[in-house]
């Protein structure tokens, strides 16, 4: 079973990997050059779903796995070998960042995170007070253990496998410091946005500094690639977005210059033109648009990203199979495509599927 999984297209997985790292599959996509088989990982490959990972959970809360550089590389590393994806994605989280900014984060069981403002944690983020009281995050000061972490986890990663760093577009942090946490139909930070344009602008170009910094020095650090994600964006309409949202992210988006940036985003299939325009060789797109009709719209210079339905990993192979098929015919061999879900890998997800998933990518690619 073993040989027969690390054989697949006539390549085993040593084989597979057998480059410089510039020359990987994943970075390569990104370049939109041709590649030899369909690069593939998955977002929240690391986490909830593996068992490994909640064994490691069950004894440490997340925040202090997040801050211990070593259990960092070990859950990075774990799940891309675990997975054979053909590329790591750190194992962190967008919300850091907000703790040096000034908020408090807690992630409380079963509410997920909480986001106040101050030391020790008023109200979520609603005045002007509140806004310019955040300070520029100097990264490398008050998030040593992601540089730790990335270090780390390069040295055990195999040499040839990409390492992902990433970071939240500012609209999608700033839901989270507004809303005091998740939310469904982010209606006060749609309110806060058209309340006051300069309070919002204000709190979006401080977001964007701190984050340039971060994701700058995650390049630093050696991170081959970094996705940005703005998971939350399509609570918009598309005029918020070209107005509140847009400029912002371009700035974050082109300020990124020396490793490939992958710029992600749900819901937003009527404004993926504008989301692309803003930045990003690579574009991720979720399931609710057709990888067809994506291409159409984003164009041939950029690579893409996706877009397997994260629920297609809870049915049977059968059903998995049939949907990888159907999204690899779309994607029809272009150069510059990256295999992924739509969303994150859902923690209820049976680890096989997703081993297989991998296995079967591979094995499709011509
Ligand atoms: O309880 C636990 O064990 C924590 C669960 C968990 C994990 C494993 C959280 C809490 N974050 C993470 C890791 C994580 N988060 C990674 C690295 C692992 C990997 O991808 O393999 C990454 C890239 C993220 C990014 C992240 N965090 C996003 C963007 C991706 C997405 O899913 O849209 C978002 C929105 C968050 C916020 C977050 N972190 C954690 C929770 C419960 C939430 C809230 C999610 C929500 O609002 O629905």
């Amino acid at each position: 079973m073993q040989n027969e999984i690390q054989e697949n297209n006539g390549m085993n997985v040593r084989a597979r990997h057998a480059v410089p790292l510039s020359d990987s599959a994943f970075l390569k996509a990104c370049r939109c050059e041709k590649t030899p088989f369909v690069p593939v990982w998955l977002m929240r490959q690391a986490g909830r779903y593996m068992k490994d990972y909640r064994d490691l959970r069950d004894k440490n809360s997340f925040l202090s796995l997040c801050k211990n550089p070593s259990l960092v590389a070990e859950i990075t590393v774990t799940a891309q070998e675990k997975i054979k994806a053909d590329a790591a994605i750190l194992f962190s989280d967008i919300l850091l960042i907000l703790e040096p900014m000034g908020m408090k984060l807690e992630y409380v069981k079963g509410d997920g995170p909480s986001l106040l403002v101050g030391a020790h944690g008023r109200a979520p983020l609603r005045s002007s007070a509140d806004v310019d009281g955040l300070k520029n995050v100097d990264p490398v000061k008050s998030l040593p253990f992601v540089f730790e972490g990335i270090k780390q986890t390069r040295q055990r990663l195999y040499s040839a496998i990409p390492l992902l760093g990433f970071a939240g577009a500012p609209f999608t942090l700033a839901s989270y410091m507004i809303e005091g946490g998740s939310s469904k139909d982010f209606s006060l930070t749609r309110k806060f946005m058209h309340e006051d344009r300069g309070r919002w602008n204000i709190l979006l170009k401080k977001l964007v500094q701190s984050t340039i910094s971060y994701l700058n020095a995650q390049v630093d650090a050696g991170v081959d690639a970094v996705q940005v994600f703005d998971s939350w964006v399509g609570a918009l309409s598309p005029e918020e977005y070209r107005d509140f949202v847009y400029p912002h992210s371009k700035e974050l988006l082109e300020s990124i210059k020396r490793v490939p940036v992958i710029h992600f985003g749900t819901k937003n299939s009527n404004f993926l033109e504008m989301f692309s325009e803003a930045g990003g060789q690579v574009i991720g797109v979720d399931h609710r648009v057709s990888l067809a009709d994506a291409w159409k719209r984003i164009g041939p210079s950029k690579a893409i990203q996706g877009n397997l339905d994260p629920e297609i990993l809870l049915t049977d192979l059968a059903t998995i199979k049939k949907e990888v098929r159907r999204i690899l015919k779309e994607a029809a061999n272009r150069p510059g495509y990256i295999f992924n879900l739509g969303h994150g890998v859902l923690p209820q997800t049976p680890v096989e599927n997703v081993i297989a998933l991998v296995e079967m990518v591979h094995e499709y690619t011509p």
